[in-house]
């Protein structure tokens, strides 16, 4: 069974046996204080606002039979899987590895890098730990994918133009049909947010579709 729903640049058509909801890096490490993204020099809280959006979608998801992967952007406690060129940038005083008042920062297992509470994974979804950006740069994720026979991917999360749009680009080059979810995003950087979505779904739709959580439920 196959459902069309309105979404730029045209109508995006999926059935719900072979799509998949992904939701990137909703982790306290970028939504919450005294994380990876606060090291930066962020402001959080542009971030959290959109956690009761996720969290429908998510509903939304698990009710109609998607299959659900989450992911988190983390590497291992020696660092060997964190190139030094991605380590020394950024701040100075709070790099990814050192302690931090949620933990080691952007390190596996750390309390910080939890997928924060309303959003915890539920038993039967994918979790899947990424050292890049991207979701599939050294991850089974297409493999998993595959698996599953997976073909249309909705993405949602943190943050749009950085381990979003690298991972929708990803999944582009592998042949999958992503759409992303425009309130079910967000960037520190609002205007960065927008030119994203714009970026996506121009050409055509170059990378994918773009559409707001309503034109799900709605449909
Ligand atoms: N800094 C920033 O905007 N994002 C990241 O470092 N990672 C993700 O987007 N998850």
């Amino acid at each position: 069974m196959t459902i069309t729903i309105p979404a730029l640049p045209d109508p995006f058509t999926f059935d719900p046996s072979t799509t998949a909801l992904v939701i990137i890096d909703m982790q306290r490490d970028f939504i919450e204080p005294g994380g990876f993204g606060e090291s930066l020099g962020n402001d959080v809280a542009l971030l959290a606002q959109i956690v009761p959006t996720v969290a429908a979608l998510l509903a939304l998801a698990r009710q109609s039979g998607w299959f659900v992967v989450h992911t988190r952007e983390s590497h291992a406690a020696d660092l060997s899987d964190c190139p030094p060129a991605k380590r020394l940038r950024g701040a100075p005083n709070a790099r990814i590895g050192d302690e931090g008042p949620m933990g080691r920062i952007l390190i596996r297992g750390a309390p910080g890098n939890a997928i924060v509470d309303a959003l915890a994974p539920a038993e039967g979804e994918l979790v899947i730990d990424k050292p890049g950006k991207g979701a599939f740069y050294a991850t089974l994720l297409a493999q998993e994918l595959e698996a599953r026979h997976i073909t249309h991917l909705v993405f949602a999360g943190v943050t749009t133009e950085v381990c979003v749009q690298t991972s929708m680009r990803e999944a582009n080059d592998r042949g999958y049909d992503c759409l992303l979810v425009e309130d079910a995003t967000a960037s520190y950087f609002p205007a960065f947010k927008l030119a994203t979505l714009d970026m996506v779904r121009s050409q055509g739709g170059i990378v994918g579709w773009t559409a707001p959580l309503s034109s799900f439920t709605a449909a």
